[in-house]
């Protein structure tokens, strides 16, 4: 075959969290993981992305310039004002209306969109240009058809990766796609990731000094977009699918924090909305709380049940949000999505999902998304030290306790 004389040698996948791996046994993938990382950073970012600024690109310079433009993205008066750190605990989500500063707003706004533009550069581009072998894969012999091309565009979580045939799966794990950590194609969203109020707030809501990065996303939700059915998200570590726990014990686990930031908010109804249900996380239930739509959750999973603080019945909460808010939500809670109606405006967000350690063990979950050149950045000390510390968990297999992902302790 034509393709094996170019590439006699078909490359395993790389595994989540290369680095927490105790022996890479291939030695493509081993040879891949010694390289200098401006090597595997350029093979993420192919030429026709043009991307000057891309932050996995920087030099020390760039990282200090960094620091020395940040300024306030949150206001902490109005954040102090309405988190309640036992709402957010006994509820599982707390609701931040309107706390970014107008300068925040802004680039917030311009830089999710621009992420999204590169998301579609990648979408509508010859992947033949792509350096696969850079990435460490063959180069795919399949791909994406028109219409799976047209239905991602504009949106997020809409690029079929069921298999790596295409090298989707791939290109989402080196965050070639702008969607997957857009911090490291975005400068300002790299600097929301390590700001000192950011981090404040992380603090705030997980009830520890030790926190870390899990994953970042945007999720845009374009005109058209059906919605997103109820969910909540595993965290692994034995706790999930393991009934309902006490608020101290809760507390005590490795949880999640995902921070939805919606900087220019959102109505409700058919606008690509929030919707959540108070109390729910306390059922560590991902496995059961499931369902397609309102109607079917109400029938199903909410029928009966009572808040297990208030006794309260559980109810479903429809967010409204003006422009500038956060919702910080522990990733056992229920949540969902409502429709983006057509000739709506598209709904902007970036997630950043934060984590503690489990204060039992000490041990941390390994990284969900973390790019491999990330974490290679991190470990070599290529990278600030807030950075290097928030990454932790992508490199240090004593801090994740010998587990590579998602793996019980
Ligand atoms: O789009 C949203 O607002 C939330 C998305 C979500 O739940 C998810 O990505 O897991
Ligand atoms: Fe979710």
């Amino acid at each position: 075959m034509k393709e094996s004389v170019s590439c006699p040698k078909r490359i395993p996948a790389m595994p989540q969290n290369p680095l927490l791996v105790p022996d890479v046994s291939d030695p493509t993938l081993a040879r891949l993981l010694r390289r200098p990382t401006g090597e595997l950073a350029q093979a993420t970012r192919p030429s026709f992305l043009n991307n000057e600024q891309s932050p996995v690109q920087w030099s020390r310079s760039d990282w200090d310039r960094l620091e020395a433009n940040s300024f306030d993205i949150f206001d902490m008066s109005a954040v102090a004002a309405q988190f309640n750190h036992a709402s957010f605990v006994r509820d599982g989500y707390a609701v931040l209306r309107g706390v970014m500063t107008p300068e925040a707003v802004e680039e917030w706004t311009a830089g999710l969109k621009y992420g999204q533009q590169l998301n579609d550069t990648l979408l509508t581009s010859d992947w033949a240009q792509i350096d696969w072998h850079g990435v460490g894969r063959t180069p795919p012999t399949k791909s994406l058809t028109a219409d799976e091309i047209n239905n991602a565009l504009g949106g997020s979580q809409r690029v079929p990766q069921s298999d790596d045939d295409a090298g989707v799966k791939t290109l989402r794990q080196h965050s070639v796609f702008a969607e997957y950590f857009p911090a490291g194609h975005v400068p300002f969203l790299m600097n929301v990731l390590t700001h000192p109020q950011m981090l404040q707030l992380q603090r705030m809501c997980l009830g520890c000094d030790d926190i870390y990065f899990d994953h970042n996303q945007l999720l845009t939700r374009q005109p058209g977009y059906p919605g997103g059915a109820w969910h909540s998200h595993k965290i692994g570590g034995g706790v999930d699918n393991c009934g309902p726990a006490s608020l101290s014990e809760y507390q005590a686990q490795p949880n999640f924090n995902l921070t939805l930031c919606y900087p220019q908010g959102f109505e409700a109804g058919d606008d690509g909305g929030l919707k959540l249900v108070r109390g729910s996380h306390l059922f560590r239930d991902p496995a059961g709380c499931r369902a397609a739509d309102d109607e079917e959750m109400q029938r199903g999973w909410l029928a009966g049940r009572v808040h297990p603080v208030t006794s309260e019945p559980l109810f479903i909460e429809h967010l409204s949000l003006p422009p500038g808010s956060i919702v910080c939500c522990l990733s056992h809670a229920a949540h969902a999505v409502a429709p983006k109606a057509l000739g709506r405006k598209p709904r902007w967000c970036s997630l950043y999902c934060y984590k503690k350690p489990n204060d039992v063990s000490g041990y941390a979950q390994p990284s969900h998304s973390v790019p491999p050149v990330w974490a290679m950045k991190a470990q070599r000390g290529e990278l600030p030290a807030v950075l290097t510390e928030l990454l932790r968990p992508s490199y240090d297999k004593e801090l994740t306790g010998g587990r590579t992902f998602d793996a019980q302790p």
